[in-house]
């Protein structure tokens, strides 16, 4: 019999690796999630597909689906005595708990992408939820903005779910990396996936090439590398993935390797990358890391970087320790 979700978290929660209220976050979070998939599984039946007409704070178009997963988590922990407060891609500022202050004491601080690659949605292609938590330092006052900028080594728990050709949770509590299949007929999560372990090497990398004249010097002359495969001075052949889902990259990378890039590139020089920090980053970074595998921005740990803003942008490297590390090695090298 496979294991469910709430045993899973009833064990790790005996362990003393949680406390209950992060099993009941998690929880809830889990059934967001499939009733998330569900809502992407209806697509073009529902009228789901399409632009939302409006953007984002960021200046991105808002696909349909976009607002309403995002309405769906918000629902989730609108007056969660639990969890302190939200913040997500697709809202300009934090939404507190209509709780009581006094009733949040120990609560956690959640943080979200409802619904990431959307702009696959309307293509058929795999999207996802990232999601990332963190301790509230706010018991017993109102909640700031500014309580939400912690490094993502603060996070007590963070995850995702995929839907593709099967919808997936992947989660971790600081004790590595569990993977569940969600069963579409009753929308139990079941575990499928133990300690999932990234392999230090690869022959795999998935970066946007239609960016490269655009990159800096030290990504440049990596990827050149990779594509001399062979008949460069790595000495062997690679292979290269693109979904444009980060999920389903992110994904790919945890079940067989690979590294995943998303750079600084000069189209927009004055943002340091294309990804979110707090909502995709950071979360990312915790699973990879707890897989065994290394999250940067080509120079520092992913997870060690002091958020200055809800929003900020970060250029990402992640996965298999050893291209991860070749990738560092180049930006010691050239700093051009
Ligand atoms: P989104 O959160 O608005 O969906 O944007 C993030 C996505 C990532 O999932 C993906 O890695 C990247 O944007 C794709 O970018 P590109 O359009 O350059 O391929
Ligand atoms: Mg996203």
């Amino acid at each position: 019999m496979r294991q469910r979700l709430d045993e899973f978290l009833a064990a790790q929660q005996d362990r003393g690796a949680i406390s209950a209220d992060l099993a009941m976050v998690l929880t809830q979070l889990a059934c967001a999630c499939a009733r998330i998939s569900k809502i992407v599984a209806m697509g073009g039946i529902a009228d789901g597909l399409g632009s939302a007409g409006q953007q984002n704070v960021q200046q991105e178009e808002q696909k349909k689906l976009d607002l309403i997963t995002n309405e769906v988590l918000l629902q989730t922990f609108a007056d969660s005595p639990i969890v302190a407060g939200v913040a997500s891609e697709e809202m300009e500022t934090i939404e507190p708990s209509s709780a009581p202050a006094k009733a949040k004491a120990d609560a956690y601080l959640l943080l979200f992408d409802p619904l990431d690659g959307s702009s696959n949605i309307d293509v058929n292609v795999s999207v996802g939820t990232i999601f990332s938590v963190l301790p509230s330092p706010a018991a017993g006052r109102v909640l700031l903005e500014a309580d939400f900028l912690q490094p993502g080594v603060n996070q007590v728990a963070a995850g995702y779910a995929v839907y593709g050709p099967q919808s997936m949770l992947v989660l971790t509590v600081r004790t590595g990396v569990v993977g569940f299949t969600l069963n579409p007929d009753d929308g139990v999560w079941l575990q499928t996936h133990e300690a999932i372990l990234i392999p230090h090497e690869t022959r795999e990398f998935a970066i946007n090439m239609s960016n490269m004249r655009h990159w800096a010097s030290p990504v440049r002359r990596y990827i050149e590398g990779c594509i001399a495969g062979k008949n460069g001075h790595r000495d062997k052949d690679f292979n290269m993935r693109w979904v444009a889902s980060m999920v389903a990259d992110v994904h790919r990378v945890l079940m067989r390797g690979g590294v995943f890039l998303y750079p600084w590139d000069a189209r927009d020089p004055t943002r340091p990358g294309k990804l979110r920090l707090m909502y995709e980053a950071n979360p990312m970074a915790l699973l990879v890391e707890q897989a065994g595998g290394k999250a940067t921005n080509g120079r520092h740990r992913i997870l060690e970087i002091a958020p200055g803003a809800l929003h900020e942008r970060v250029a990402v490297v992640l996965g298999s320790t050893e291209e991860v590390d070749e990738i560092s090695a180049h930006h010691e090298r050239h700093v051009d």
